[in-house]
């Protein structure tokens, strides 16, 4: 099967590719099987992909395995590491907008925010981890008078990265970029929803000069390819973003095969805390932002609101207003900020909480249902639900969705204990005008990330990660470059002699 296609992009007809990308060339799957990707915003097919499997991923390890011995690993330099990855980032700059309008097509998110949000933030993310090749040291340790001690920090080696369907273009760079800067080589699974921008990009990264086989992107399914990465007896690490479920999986197949390292980031049921002091306003704009961006399909979604019940009503009412006014529409239109859902079974699975939110005793205030304007893709009204209380599917498990449940309170121990509650622990936001109030309260949330008078705030500079069920490792920041690196100590004789 070809490993292109033509398809129609904002009334232009574009070639994008399709196939298995291994040292910088484009194949077939070995079998030939093929899966097809659906546009979220009408339900109607783009493209048709090659199907990675067992034997395909075998071959992209022992590409990566070769590229990783012979011209990356310890034998590209940080300067070219750097130039490398600075040289990407140019390249995504050149083809913003391409790369922008296809994330749209795929994703179903709005155009506007692929190119000036995920574009952008991804772009940054290559230079930010650009400027790490190199910076990665480890430490001298004094021992005894007649030995050395240091420490040499190395790539790891051969990583599998597999990465969801929600953020397709900044899941990738998140990966690929510290995996780069660290010097190690990559078996890349993009989710079999949205191949379609990772595919796309490494155009971009064989233009950029990387050599052959450090990067090798593997479409397939979580069964196939996903699977066959997580068990593989040749990668020395896999990265994970999605489900617990399928964290817990990739667990296991790494522990049942060769012990390689696992990172994870997995999913949450964040809190939000608004308290009576806070700016409503202000409180009900970040938590609009915080539930219905990439509507509400997003690990750190703020789906749980606890609200103080001095100021439940008044912030209802704002926040509900923000809901009401969300631009939905057509991904591909620059106005449009809300999309369709990413699937018809992912729609199906949010409708289904909404519905077990009211016979649990929700009411909803706006939303709730399949957007009217429906013309076969799958969105859903932003949707707020009074009312919740622990206990409640809608308040205990992760919707992914734009479905907010809140949840009154009249404590600040109350709120920090509910807040607490949960299996997760990926992110937490806090509202209040009081200083010291702000300080008790982040150091009583218990998640890896916590937001005050704010919420969704990201930063390259920033580790991102999970406690509990949320995850194991960090990204971003320095701890990100650091997780793609082994410690090597050594030990040096400069005088002890055994006689
Ligand atoms: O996720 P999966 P799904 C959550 C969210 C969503 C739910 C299900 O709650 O409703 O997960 O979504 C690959 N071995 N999040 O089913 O399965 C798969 O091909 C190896 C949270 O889409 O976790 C894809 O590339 N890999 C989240 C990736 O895992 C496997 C983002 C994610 O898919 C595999 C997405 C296997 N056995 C969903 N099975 C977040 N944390 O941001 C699947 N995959």
């Amino acid at each position: 099967m070809p490993t292109s296609t033509t398809i129609q992009l904002n009334g232009k007809e574009v070639a994008v590719p399709t196939g298995i990308f291994l040292d910088n060339e484009w194949r077939d799957a070995a079998d030939s099987s093929t899966f097809e990707v659906l546009n979220p915003a009408n339900g109607q097919p783009i493209a048709t992909v090659a199907h990675a499997k067992q034997a395909d991923v075998d071959a992209a390890v022992a590409s990566s395995r070769k590229a990783f011995k012979s011209t990356w690993g310890l034998h590209a330099g940080p300067e070219e590491r750097a130039r490398l990855l600075n040289k990407l980032a140019d390249l995504m700059e050149r083809d913003i907008q391409f790369l922008a309008e296809l994330e749209s097509l795929n994703g179903g998110k709005g155009v506007r925010i692929a190119r000036d949000m995920d574009l952008a933030d991804s772009i940054a993310c290559l230079r930010y981890y650009a400027g790490w090749a190199g910076k990665v040291a480890g430490e001298t340790i004094e021992t005894s008078s007649t030995k050395l001690a240091y420490t040499l920090l190395e790539p790891i080696g051969v990583c599998g990265q597999i990465i969801p369907w929600n953020y397709p273009v900044m899941m990738w760079a998140w990966k690929i970029a510290p995996a780069l800067a660290a010097g190690c080589t990559i078996v890349m699974k993009p989710s079999e929803l949205t191949p379609l921008t990772a595919l796309a990009l490494c155009n971009l990264i064989a233009e950029a000069g990387y050599p052959a086989g450090v990067v090798n992107v593997v479409p397939g399914l979580g069964t196939t390819a996903g699977a066959a990465i997580a068990e593989h007896l040749k990668i020395d690490k896999v990265a994970f973003t999605g489900s617990v479920a399928t964290g817990r999986r990739i667990m296991e197949a790494a522990a049942k095969s060769n012990l390689k390292k696992v990172t994870l980031e997995l999913g949450g049921k964040s809190p939000s805390l608004v308290f009576p002091s806070a700016d409503l306003e202000e409180a009900a704009n970040w938590s609009a932002l915080g539930i219905f961006y990439n509507s509400g399909q997003d690990c750190t979604a703020g789906s749980r609101i606890l609200v103080h019940e001095d100021v439940h009503d008044a912030f209802v009412e704002k926040f509900a207003e923000k809901a009401r006014a969300c631009a939905i529409g057509n991904p591909l239109d620059e106005s449009t900020s809300f999309g369709p859902l990413i699937s018809g079974p992912q729609r199906d699975k949010v409708l289904g909480y909404i519905a077990a939110g009211t016979e649990q005793g929700a009411t909803i205030v706006t939303g709730g249902k399949k957007w009217q304007e429906d013309n076969g893709g799958f969105y859903i009204e932003p949707t707020i639900l009074t009312g919740c209380k622990p206990g409640m599917k809608v308040v205990d498990e992760e919707i992914f969705g734009p479905v907010c449940s809140i949840i009154k309170f009249s404590s600040e121990e109350e709120a920090i204990e509910m807040a607490n509650d949960s299996i997760y622990g990926l992110a937490a936001g806090c509202f209040t005008s009081d200083a010291k109030q702000a300080m008790r309260v982040s150091r009583g949330l218990s998640a890896g990330t916590v937001w005050v008078n704010n919420y969704g705030l990201l930063s390259n500079a920033v580790p991102f990660g999970g406690m509990r069920q949320s995850g194991i490792g960090r990204e971003l920041g320095r701890q990100g470059v650091y997780e793609y690196c082994s410690s090597k100590s050594v030990l040096h004789n400069i005088g002890e002699e055994l006689s």
